[in-house]
């Protein structure tokens, strides 16, 4: 079993039903979720657009699945809850962001880890600490969470 963790996003429909759902399919699939944060409301990223708040919230999961099997199911998972992909930061009813994988570092263009942007996010980083190991540094800096949150703009 590897620790990985994976944020939830959502600012279309009802996020929280959604989030439950996300919840439910990663467990029909094996995957445990250890921890989840809470839900946490923000303005939609990048700022200036006409569009709804988010919802995040981030998992502490383990699993056996490879990064790209686990890629892979949170991509089927979207699709089954009604994403419908269109341009980039489109509104959307689900997202489903592997942020990192047993603090593993990978250049693949179909999974790259640690998430490549997760670290000027705070729609990331605060929930994640709500549910990260105290352990947990970013694979690539080997920075901990509260510098990385410290450093937020
Ligand atoms: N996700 C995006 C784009 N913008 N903004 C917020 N607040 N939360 C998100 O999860 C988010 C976003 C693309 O994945
Ligand atoms: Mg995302
Ligand atoms: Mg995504």
């Amino acid at each position: 079993m590897n620790r990985a963790y994976i944020a939830f996003g959502a600012n279309l429909s009802n996020p929280r039903e959604t989030l439950m759902r996300c919840v439910e399919a990663l467990a029909e699939a094996g995957v445990i979720v250890d921890r989840l944060s809470n839900l946490c409301q923000s303005r939609a990223w990048p700022p200036g657009q006409d569009a709804p708040d988010y919802l995040n919230a981030v998992m502490a999961v383990q699993t056996g699945l490879s990064p790209e099997q686990l890629m892979h199911l949170l991509l089927r998972i979207e699709t089954a809850l009604g994403r419908v992909r269109s341009v980039q930061n489109a509104p959307r009813v689900c997202d489903l962001d592997l942020i990192d994988y047993a603090s593993r570092i990978s250049d693949d263009p179909d999974c790259r880890l640690p998430h490549p942007r997760m670290s000027n996010r705070a729609f990331v980083l605060l929930p994640l600490a709500e549910v990260a190991d105290p352990s947990w540094r970013h694979p690539r800096s080997g920075a901990t969470l509260a510098a990385l949150i410290d450093a937020l703009p």
